[in-house]
């Protein structure tokens, strides 16, 4: 089997992009999308995506598999990724500042291309409740705000968003000090989140600017995570450390975040094609 591909990547998330608007169903299996994202049996990324055509008034449907084969709901720097796949393949000039309407698991997703190359997306809103998470740290109907969660001999101070996909944030002094290799796997798998869970690591710099470092669900330590850096933002305002504006500082570069008054995440931040090719297996 022999098919094309692109590959791309947000501030060093990297993404196997796939054409994929001729058929309903993805053209890789979970297994086929691990061995692709494998950086040294295969062409190497943190995920792969689909792009699959529109459904429910929408123009495109974007799918995706972490690199462990697992399928997240949503994926931020992948959208960003996307956005630009379909606007080359559908010959857009470098300069359009088109916007696609995209069907995903988490629900409609607006990305937006800016004349300087840049992706804006209106990711939606954020959901607060633990059934929503989902976390039963808490009663269904709670919201976990600043909740005292033992993981690895210590107790941290968590607070839950959803960005579509779950997220379990927590304020720390020196993000550069966490083991994030030690302790990732143990929130991701921690019994509170029964359909695991993205855990990311956040030093507040100033009230506009959050240093943040990931381990992502299926994934592992990632140099950026877009859903992960809206969420963040959500919980800076929640627990009064941060404005509903800032640039979220990730190992692979800046996005701009911003919660608008009407509660909806927008995102901005590069999206970069680097290089195509076919994979033959
Ligand atoms: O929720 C999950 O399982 C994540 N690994 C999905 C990918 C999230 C991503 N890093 C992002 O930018 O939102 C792509």
């Amino acid at each position: 089997m022999t098919i094309e591909f692109v590959k791309y990547h947000g501030l060093g998330n990297d993404f196997i992009l796939i054409d994929n608007r001729h058929t309903v169903d993805p053209l890789l299996s979970p297994e086929q999308a691990v061995l692709w994202c494998d950086r040294h049996f295969g062409i190497g990324a943190d995920g792969v995506i689909f792009a699959l055509p529109g459904q429910a008034d929408t123009d495109y449907t974007m799918r995706i598999f972490n690199s462990d084969g697992s399928e997240p709901e949503m994926c931020g720097n992948g959208i960003r990724c996307m956005a630009r796949f379909v606007a080359d393949l559908e010959g857009q000039t470098a300069t359009s500042e088109q916007t696609y309407r995209i069907h995903t698991l988490a629900g409609l997703i607006l990305p937006q291309l800016q004349a300087d190359g840049k992706v804006t997306v209106d990711m939606g809103l954020p959901r607060l409740l633990a059934s929503e998470i989902p976390t039963t740290l808490v009663a269904p109907d709670e919201k976990v705000v600043n909740q005292p969660l033992a993981v690895a001999g210590q107790t941290w101070e968590v607070t839950c968003v959803s960005m579509g996909n779950p997220h379990c944030i927590t304020f720390v002094e020196d993000v550069a000090a966490v083991p994030l290799e030690a302790i990732g796997p143990q929130f991701e798998h921690h019994p509170g989140f029964p359909q695991r869970t993205n855990t990311e690591f956040i030093q507040v710099i100033s009230r506009n600017y959050l240093k943040m470092r990931v381990w992502e669900r299926g994934a592992g330590i990632t140099l950026a995570c877009g859903t992960g850096a809206c969420a963040t933002l959500v919980a800076g305002v929640l627990t009064g450390r941060c404005d509903r504006r800032a640039t979220v500082e990730l190992p692979g570069g800046c996005l701009d975040i911003q919660w608008s008054d009407e509660q909806r995440l927008y995102m901005t931040g590069p999206a970069q094609r680097v290089f195509s090719g076919r994979f033959e297996q």
